[in-house]
């Protein structure tokens, strides 16, 4: 059996105030592609499939439109949990209708009887296992007194102790000599955070082991955005479909081709869809960067300056937005580079005079003493406050 693992679509996302929906089609047009070219038997979609718990309209039309290209146009199965940022029971509605045109949505914890697929070697078991927060698994799970649930007797029901039970529940609907496959969405202990994902838990971390999935053949995880695998080939994040924060720049995003073979072993295989445009960093000075379009062919892909200049800048965003369009922000990298911090400004300023605050201020700032001509600049900045101030007295 073979199957696409994705994950964490975040249809909708907005980056800095730039609505990347166009960037999603494109690249969402490149993966109906590449299932029917694969000839994959399923898609599996592991959560964050909308940034939002109420999208915004254009993105539900984009699902509606891959998913049915997938499902209609290419007779390709869907199973689609929701992850932390999807309404469970938005992306729920309908889910009963649209099942017998194979497209299985699991959004809320309602059903979570395994879905099946066959291949020549046999049954292979779907097991989706949607994000639900833990008081919603500890209800369901008090309710299946049948099921081994441990950690439901113990204090802090964390989200381990949830998606113990939840595996408990999936473990005890496995059938002898079947495959065995979780879609699910979490923070799986080993695995590398980006910027772009929510936690999922406010002081815990909301971590779970990788021996929670013991006895599955393949786990097809959402959540973290870099595409990687924890704990063995077997335990997989596909990653997000495109770099959602400049801290993914150096992360080539992914989909999983993932083959199954007639023992339940998996080869897995990422396969980079590319992306309208790519996230970067640029970096050096303003006039270097004003200068360089001409040379960078990709000068509209979505930018952050580090801009490596010491002398104030007049309105530097501007300028770089007229020959970057898409420059989405910056950053002075020189500042508080310099100076040995514990010589600097970070000593009592009320005890201060300005002028040896100042001195300060600059070394921390420059890396270096201030000289005399800013000295004297500065002075006759400060005299002309002073007199001002006390020409503004009564
Ligand atoms: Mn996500």
């Amino acid at each position: 059996m073979r199957f696409l693992h994705t994950s964490d679509w975040h249809l909708g996302r907005v980056f800095y105030n730039l609505s990347l929906i166009e960037d999603q089609a494109w690249v969402l047009d490149r993966l109906v592609k590449l299932a029917i070219d694969e000839r994959v038997d399923a898609v599996l979609i592991a959560g964050d499939v909308y940034d939002r718990a109420v999208p915004p309209t254009d993105a539900v039309a984009l699902l509606d439109d891959v998913l049915s290209r997938l499902v209609l146009g290419a007779r390709i199965p869907v199973v689609l949990i929701a992850g932390n940022h999807d309404s469970a029971d938005r992306l729920g509605f309908g889910s009963r209708m649209a099942e017998s045109a194979g497209l299985m949505i699991r959004g809320t914890l309602g059903r979570l009887a395994p879905i099946l697929f066959s291949d020549a070697h046999g049954v292979v078991a779907v097991h989706p296992v949607p994000y639900a927060e833990p008081a919603y698994v500890r209800a369901i799970a008090s309710d299946a007194q049948d099921v081994d649930a441990p950690g439901t007797d113990s204090g802090a029901f964390d989200h381990q102790a949830a998606m113990n039970s939840l595996m408990a529940m999936a473990r005890a609907q496995r059938v002898p000599g079947q495959r065995n496959i979780v879609v699910g969405h979490a923070f799986v202990a080993g695995g590398a955070a980006s910027d772009s994902e929510r936690p999922l838990s406010v002081g815990g971390s909301g971590m779970i082991s990788t021996a929670t999935f013991d006895g599955f053949d393949y786990v097809a995880l959402g959540h973290l955005h870099r595409p990687q695998a924890v704990g063995g080939e077997h335990i997989q994040y596909a990653g997000s479909l495109l770099k959602y924060s400049f801290n993914e720049v150096d992360q080539p995003k992914s989909v999983s081709i993932v083959e199954m073979a007639a023992d339940g072993r998996v080869q897995v295989k990422r396969v980079a869809l590319g992306a309208r445009r790519d996230v970067r960093i640029v970096r050096g000075t303003l006039a270097e960067l004003l200068a360089a379009p001409d040379r960078d062919a990709s000068h509209d892909d979505y930018l952050m300056a580090e801009l490596t200049d010491t002398a104030p800048l007049l309105d530097p965003l501007a300028r770089l937005r007229a020959v970057y369009p898409n420059m989405m922000t910056l950053q002075m990298v020189s500042i508080g580079q310099g100076g040995d911090a514990k010589m600097g400004a970070h000593i009592d300023h009320r005890v201060r005079q300005p002028e040896e605050l100042f001195k300060a201020f600059y070394r921390d700032v420059m890396g270096e003493a201030l000289g005399d001509a800013e000295q004297d600049v500065f002075n006759d900045a400060l005299r002309a406050l002073r007199s001002s101030e006390s020409d503004a007295k009564p």
